[in-house]
């Protein structure tokens, strides 16, 4: 069960490193064999190396497309070394047992992420690489597969606890770390080619990702955590940048991403927005002149949840809404940009991490989304259905005039991301109540209402904020009874995607309370 090592194929491309753990390996008696830029980097540190091509006979050709992919390098790594027939191949080819395989892939998704060309991606497709990780994992029973640098010093200490060997176990854990890795690596293809081809078809992706970080905990202490990236060319939390603040928590991931997808709704032409996120719903959206007068139409929603939230803003934050932000405390900011002044205010808070995207992401883009249940994955192309591009039929008797219809449009964009049940209203480009996650649409209505008329005591104020509110809901109601509450609570428009079977009971319930209602026939029901 322990294996001591004779020899070592190395053959990376990144080269962290390299030099300190090959002279590591030579230092105890391991023969290094290479290919070309690995072979150099070691031989010009003075360590002896010899060349894969003495293993093959044959020279790297075709700018190094087949530098390995050759009986002499897979039938090293691939032999069972107490076979007679395995050792008899072996003499009678001159095969010699490779016991070590070191390497790292062609930076494909480096390549991806820096925007390379078509040519250039698709050159940076390792295929030898992966075929000796693979072969080599295969035949972990002799072979120690290595495909990280990261892992390097394990492996000398391996060694040198050992004696000089290598255990089964230690050999078992780098080979299921070289599966994860060139699995992650397919995908990577896999959805690049998806992406060039816009292609949404889960068919054509493979869905996995490429392990970014692992996190302390999980939702919960007790559960671990790691954040997988899928390369996906979107801004938002996987690809931010972090300039402050402590490394963000699985819960963050998760409540910054809906934050920052919900305020990419808002178009920056069409005016400054600001989205609070609690549990990943959001606790208040505004819309304003700038990102100072969205944040105070955002916070005043609902003050007591944002306390610890995440805020997103659609533009380039600012000093003096940085100022008033820091004055609640709050998790995490994601803007795409943010000025030196603004960046300053922060820093006085040193627990409260900001994130710049550089841009927003398209609520149009074709995308995936996946969530798990146990046992599998459930996939599907990302909700991209956007208010505007839809044909909103009025239904009622009147029709609703154009400050409703703008709050009527608000809401409803921000309904598709609030969890299901979900009843948002709206008044003034500002959400004044949601109801969130209800297993009944009409206790949704009355939670929103409920919160509303919260908010409007805290601010001294006598009326309920959902008087004169627009009212949307994600999914139609089955029953008038969402509505009348809605309706009780003060609201004069409507809009939801319509479908149910008493969608007639429903309109004329509308009628006799005389608001406008709005149909979109699209349903954004998010879970
Ligand atoms: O072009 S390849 O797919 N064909 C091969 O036969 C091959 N063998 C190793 N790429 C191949 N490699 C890759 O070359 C390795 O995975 C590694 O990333 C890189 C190391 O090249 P060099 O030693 O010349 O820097």
């Amino acid at each position: 069960e322990l294996v001591t090592p004779r020899r070592a194929l190395l053959s990376v491309s990144d080269k962290t490193g390299l030099v300190a753990f090959a002279a590591a390996l030579s230092e105890r008696g391991i023969e290094l064999v290479s290919t070309g830029g690995t072979a150099a980097a070691i031989a010009d540190a003075g360590i002896a190396v010899r060349d894969v091509s003495e293993l093959t006979g044959f020279p790297e050709i075709m700018d190094g497309r087949v530098k390995t992919l050759h009986p002499g390098v897979h039938g090293g790594l691939l032999a069972i070394r107490d076979d007679d027939d395995h050792r008899t191949a072996m003499e009678a080819n001159d095969i010699a047992a490779i016991d070590i395989a070191v390497i790292n892939l062609y930076p494909f998704e480096d390549v991806r992420a820096a925007g390379g060309d078509y040519p250039t991606t698709v050159e940076n497709i390792d295929i030898g690489g992966p075929a000796m990780i693979r072969a080599a994992a295969k035949n972990h029973a002799y072979v120690t597969v290595v495909t990280d640098p990261a892992d390097y010093d394990a492996v000398i200490a391996e060694l040198e606890e050992r004696n000089g060997s290598v255990s089964y176990p230690f050999r078992q854990q780098m080979a299921a770390r070289a599966y994860a890795r060139t699995a992650a690596y397919d995908a990577a293809i896999s959805n690049w080619f998806a992406d060039e081809l816009a292609i949404e078809n889960p068919r054509h992706r493979a869905v996995a990702g490429t392990l970014k970080d692992v996190m302390r905990y999980g939702e919960n202490p007790h559960q671990t955590a790691g954040f997988y990236v899928s390369g996906e060319n979107r801004p938002g939390v996987a690809t931010a940048t972090l300039h402050q603040g402590k490394q963000l928590s699985y819960n963050n991931i998760n409540d910054t991403d809906a934050a920052f997808e919900l305020v990419a709704e808002f178009a920056p032409d069409k005016g400054a927005a600001c989205a609070i996120i609690k549990h990943a719903n959001p606790c208040g959206v505004g819309m304003g002149e700038d990102l100072l007068g969205a944040y105070h139409k955002a916070l005043a929603c609902d003050p007591v949840s944002a306390f610890g939230g995440i805020v997103a803003f659609n533009g380039i934050l600012d000093a003096a809404t940085a100022e008033e932000v820091v004055k609640v405390f709050t998790e995490v900011i994601i803007a795409p940009e943010v000025t030196d002044e603004a960046k300053a205010i922060i820093a006085a808070k040193k627990n409260l991490r900001l994130l710049t995207t550089g841009d927003l992401p398209d609520p149009r883009a074709a995308g995936l989304t996946a969530s798990t249940v146990s046992g599998g994955l459930l996939v599907q192309s990302r909700d991209n259905g956007v208010v505007d591009d839809l044909d909103l039929k009025v239904v009622t008797q009147r029709g609703p005039s154009a400050a409703e219809l703008d709050d009527l449009k608000f809401a409803f964009r921000v309904a598709k991301h609030v969890k299901s049940n979900a009843i948002v209203y709206v008044k003034d480009g500002a959400t004044v109540g949601i109801g969130a996650g209800q297993m009944s649409r009409v206790d949704s209505a009355r939670i929103a209402a409920r919160k509303a008329q919260d908010a409007a005591e805290a601010q001294g104020l006598s009326e309920p904020l959902t008087k004169g509110s627009a009212v949307a809901s994600d999914a139609f109601f089955p029953f008038a009874d969402g509505l009348l509450s809605a309706i009780e609570a003060g609201a004069t428009s409507v809009i939801q995607p319509g479908g149910s079977m008493r969608d007639d009971e429903v309109i004329k319930a509308a009628d006799e309370a005389g608001i406008a209602m709005v149909l979109t026939g699209m349903r954004h029901f998010r879970h």
